[in-house]
């Protein structure tokens, strides 16, 4: 400790390793699945309010999930998929609508 100063340099190349050898934490894929009720206009405010898009985002998400059945939203750490996933369900039922969230992991 006393004898020998830590350089900045010295520093760096003990903790790089180590930080590059934490793996990074399992991500997981929020998705809608499409049905034959939920309004278009329902699920584009989904979109917009859950996950941050855009009016233009959401809508190309939305037309993609009512053409091919599902597509992503996000993709975020376990804690954080798990919730979209239950206040975006919560909120359709609230509204009487059956629109589906779920998350794989990705
Ligand atoms: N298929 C629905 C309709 O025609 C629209 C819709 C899109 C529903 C995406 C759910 O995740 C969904 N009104």
């Amino acid at each position: 400790m006393g004898t020998y100063k830590q350089t900045g340099t010295e520093s760096n190349a003990t903790l790089a390793p180590a930080r590059s050898r934490a793996k990074p934490p399992p991500m997981y894929k929020v998705l809608l699945l499409n049905d034959d009720f939920t309004p278009m206009d329902f699920v584009i405010v989904v979109l917009e309010k859950f996950f941050s898009l855009s009016r233009e985002q959401a809508t190309g998400v939305m037309l993609k999930v009512h053409r091919e059945g599902k597509g992503a939203c996000g993709v975020y750490p376990l804690d954080m998929a798990a919730t979209k996933v239950k206040q975006v369900n919560a909120f359709s039922r609230q509204h009487q609508h059956p629109l589906a969230c779920v998350m794989e992991e990705n």
